[in-house]
């Protein structure tokens, strides 16, 4: 069973960014209504980097949000005082998202984390930028938990988030965070884990988009994910997260271990999946066309 946290409500988003600006505040409450219908654990409130007018459009956007859904609300922006401002109207206890280990983002972040008894997600990007492999990723981590720790903050109020990278990118990258889920509870026991899922199929055909994320999230499951920032809307997704596609799960392993698989037993969504598996692991190349081959 994986967490889930609603990616929807998102400033970057063709459908609900305008809103925001304008404090359109139904469209919101719309939108946030569905996405807790639709079955979600966490919220995920995005406004971006939010340089202005983030100190007041973060706490709109939390009561709006709050003024339709129960749920718990992690708090996406890098503006520090956006996030206080947020922090201040939660009802529950919220997710402080995207705690990187820049010192100046680190340094405003943690003691509001404390501060407002949050929880935090901290995210593997350092002063040098994006983790290389998995091993950078355990020092970034072990850098992060020392540093919340020493504020206050036990490991079990830290989520830990790799970083998920497109597939149609360096591939090394994709199999370094199921590789780092592995060796966390070893560098960071009792720490969280989470991913942004959508990030693996950015920019690849619309339509397949749900099949990378699925595949990927069965395999970052096989290591113990705790949360995933996902899709509200994606149904099968969630089945997969609440344990009830166990023959797809069996699938997606099989094609992981690299076995010899008859293909001819499959079924056409089997067949798909091992292909999308093969890609993910490196064993096969990706294209935009990896289904046909
Ligand atoms: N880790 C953490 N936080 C994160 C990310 C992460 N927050 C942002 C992002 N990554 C996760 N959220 C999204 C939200 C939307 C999409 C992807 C990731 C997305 N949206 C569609 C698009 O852009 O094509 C649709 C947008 C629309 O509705 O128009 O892909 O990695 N901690």
């Amino acid at each position: 069973m994986v967490l889930l946290i609603g990616e929807n409500i998102n400033v970057m988003s063709q459908s609900i960014g305008a809103a925001f600006n304008e404090r359109q505040s139904e469209p919101v409450r719309s939108l946030a209504k569905a996405a807790t219908e639709a079955g979600m654990d966490y919220l995920d409130l995005n406004i971006g980097p939010a340089k202005k007018h983030g100190a007041e459009l973060m706490p709109w956007l939390v009561s709006t949000v709050q003024e339709v859904s129960d749920l718990p609300l992690s708090l996406d922006t890098t503006n520090a005082a956006a996030i206080e401002a947020g922090l201040r109207l939660c009802k529950r206890r919220a997710l402080v998202n995207s705690v990187s280990l820049q010192p100046e983002r680190i340094e405003q972040l943690l003691p509001l984390v404390t501060e407002y008894k949050a929880e935090m997600i901290g995210l593997l990007w350092g002063s040098d930028g994006m983790p290389r492999d998995a091993n950078e990723r355990c020092m970034l981590t072990v850098d992060l938990v020392y540093k919340a720790n020493k504020i206050g903050i036990s490991n079990q109020d830290i989520w830990i988030d790799p970083i998920a990278t497109p597939v149609s990118g360096e591939i090394n990258q994709v199999t370094a965070c199921v590789e780092f889920m592995a060796m966390l509870p070893d560098i960071a026991p009792g720490c969280k884990s989470v991913v942004g899922l959508s990030n693996v199929s950015n920019g690849t055909p619309q339509h397949l988009r749900p099949l990378l994320n699925r595949a990927y999230l069965i395999m970052l499951m096989r290591y113990g994910l705790h949360a995933a920032i996902v899709d509200a809307f994606d149904k099968e997704l969630q089945e997969i997260a609440r344990g009830r596609a166990q023959n797809i799960v069996s699938v997606v392993h099989h094609a992981m271990d690299n076995e010899n698989i008859d293909l001819n037993a499959l079924n056409k969504m089997e067949l798909d999946y091992v292909k999308t598996v093969r890609v993910l692991t490196g064993q096969a190349l990706y294209s935009d066309s990896w289904l046909e081959i």
